[in-house]
């Protein structure tokens, strides 16, 4: 079987932040004009007040402790509550994909590839800026790269599952390199005005360079093991927007055409479906949980993350063996266990093995098994 390696990863963060401080000041300003805005129907008891936010909880029940975004006025100003982001004209390059070549010429220094090299490219992410052309075209178009590209979309998923893509492709002899790109806008669609959901999201965009291991010169190269994909349907977390809107006669900003979620039951129902993945996947390659170095898992939740770890090794839960990038990113959706690997995996000996394992919306979990070269 031809012998395929990760050479090269890249990260685009944006330049703005937000502090949970800021986010709840913000937050709470909102709740407060809102309160006065309905407050005979709160005093007639036919609607119930909104509550304030507040950082201490964010911290504990999350471990997110600021988040990138495009833009930092728009999210914060109390009468709109999401960015406010230019339009652009067809002859412009998009934003999405101006974020992507961002990250994607990090990504290609790293593997000592040009466009020329690159004969795939996947566009793998939450949500696309447009129905079409592909954003993976117009990216194949900016980087000068070659043969075909296209998008897909498995939530907090996709990464994972289109670096799958990227191996299968490889070996079936259809691609030799192939650029997988995670460009998550998360706060186009994130639910600003839900006090239970508000904190939780960030922007940020990574690219990670898949190629035959006989074409790799990199001096950075992971081995993919394998790989492991899984879906299991569920309503937990869901976004209605979509292009049947119009055609439906629904409120176009109505309250389901955002992101939303019932974070309990994701949290109980997804922790142990991802440990049971990652565990039967090293069975399936001869190894267990013990014999991985480090887990570079989706950054959705601290507590979650420990959880998955424990049940896997047991023990004390270190940064060592399953990194935490959440507390500076928050949750990028698909991008963040790739941040995480991105990050902190330069201090590993030649021979460490490693997961990186993403979970979320679908339900989906993929996970790819990586050995250093
Ligand atoms: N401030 C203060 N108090 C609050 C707040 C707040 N902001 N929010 C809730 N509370 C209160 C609640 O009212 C509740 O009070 P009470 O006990 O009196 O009822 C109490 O705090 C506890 O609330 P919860 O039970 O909701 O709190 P949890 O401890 O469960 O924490 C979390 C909430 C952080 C959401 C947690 O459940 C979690 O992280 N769950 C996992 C979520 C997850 O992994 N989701 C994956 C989604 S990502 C994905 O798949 C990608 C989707 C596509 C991307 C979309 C981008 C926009």
């Amino acid at each position: 079987m031809t012998k395929v390696v990760i050479s090269g990863t890249g990260l685009f963060k944006p330049s703005q932040t937000i502090t949970n401080a800021e986010l709840v000041e913000s937050f709470n300003a909102y709740v407060e004009l809102q309160n006065a805005k309905f407050a005979d129907q709160i005093a007639a008891g036919e609607r119930e007040p909104l509550a304030p936010s507040s950082v201490e909880f964010i911290e504990r029940a999350s471990g997110i402790k600021q988040r990138y975004v495009m833009d930092k006025s728009g999210v914060l100003d109390p009468h709109r509550m999401f960015p406010r982001l230019a339009p652009r004209a067809d002859d412009e390059l998009s934003l999405m994909a101006e974020i992507a070549v961002h990250a994607s010429r990090q990504a290609m220094e790293q593997a000592g590839k040009q466009g020329k090299d690159i004969d795939g490219v996947i566009c793998a992410a939450s949500n696309m800026q447009r129905g079409y052309p592909a954003m993976a075209v117009e990216i194949q178009q900016a980087l000068g790269a070659g043969g075909y590209g296209f998008d897909m979309n498995v939530a907090c998923s996709s990464a994972t599952f289109g670096i799958e893509q990227a191996v299968n492709a490889i070996r079936a002899g259809t691609a030799r390199c192939v650029l997988v790109i995670n460009p998550e806008i998360t706060s186009g669609h994130q639910e600003w005005r839900d006090r239970d959901c508000h904190f939780i999201f960030g922007d940020a965009c990574t690219a990670v360079i898949v190629e035959r291991a006989d074409t790799a010169t990199s001096n950075d190269q992971w081995e993919v093991l394998g790989t492991k994909l899984a879906t299991q349907f569920s309503n937990a977390i869901r976004n209605n927007f979509g292009y049947m809107n119009r055609c439906e006669d629904t409120d176009p900003n109505a309250r389901d055409k955002t992101f939303r979620q019932e974070g309990r039951k994701v949290f109980k129902e997804v922790v142990p479906m991802a440990a049971a993945h990652i565990e039967a996947h090293l069975k399936d390659l001869s190894l267990q949980p013990v014999d991985v170095r480090r887990f570079w898992l989706h950054q959705a939740n601290l507590s979650m993350n420990q959880l998955v770890i424990k049940k896997l090794v047991g023990g004390e839960v270190t940064p060592d063996i399953a990194p935490l990038i959440l507390d500076e990113f928050a949750n990028t959706s698909s991008a963040g266990s790739v941040i995480a690997f991105h990050v902190h995996h330069g201090d590993l000996n030649r021979g460490a093995l490693g997961v990186i394992c993403s979970f979320g919306a679908g339900y989906s979990i993929g996970s790819v098994v990586v050995r250093k070269l």
